[in-house]
């Protein structure tokens, strides 16, 4: 298995939409554990492929406790089919946003059909940080941050503050 590097805000790959999964096939089992490896080394509760650089429409999470068995997860071509008119407000990060959190609400339960690892189309009925995980993950698939639903002053805020950080990080430009 092989920890990736993670795509970091403003790189414009995150705004990719993903494409469908055509084939659950070794090539794709494997490269579920290199996300699920990438996943706990970071470490975060989810990871979509376009974290790592690859328009996928296929995330992984695991939202078990710390004292609890981990409980690894593939969702493969996930599509939310209902959400309660309920709302549930949680602490957001991103991965691909390192060392910002801010508040989202979301709807608290979500219904999610997708395929998982063996080719097989599933029903799973999500509330709780499962919910939140799976939302914000699916909506990596779309190219979507946490940070687009925060107020414009503040996602500006963010969007420029790591620019500058990239830009910090530029090798020196040899001059001459
Ligand atoms: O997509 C990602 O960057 C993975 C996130 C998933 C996630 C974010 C917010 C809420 C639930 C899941 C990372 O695991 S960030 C870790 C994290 C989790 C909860 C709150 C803050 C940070
Ligand atoms: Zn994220």
């Amino acid at each position: 298995m092989t920890i990736r590097p993670l795509v970091i805000l403003p790189d414009p790959l995150l705004r990719q939409v993903s494409k469908p999964v055509e084939r659950v096939d070794d090539d794709l089992r494997k490269f579920a554990d290199d996300m699920l490896e990438t996943m706990y080394d970071a470490p975060g509760i989810g990871l979509a492929a376009i974290q790592v650089g690859e328009p996928l429409r296929m995330l992984v999470l695991d939202v078990s406790e710390k004292d609890e068995p981990k409980n690894p997860q593939v969702f493969i071509n996930p599509e939310i089919v209902s959400r309660s008119d309920e709302p549930n407000v949680h602490e957001e990060g991103c991965l691909s946003i390192p060392d910002y959190y801010a508040e989202v609400e979301r709807p608290a339960r979500v219904t999610v059909k997708y395929i998982d690892l063996e080719g097989k189309e599933r029903l799973v009925e999500a509330d709780g940080i499962l919910a939140t995980c799976l939302q914000h993950e699916i909506d990596h698939l779309n190219g979507v941050l946490f940070i687009d639903y925060l107020s414009k002053l503040k996602r500006d805020m963010v969007v420029r503050k790591f620019k500058k950080l990239a830009k910090d990080r530029q090798p020196a430009r040899m001059v001459g």
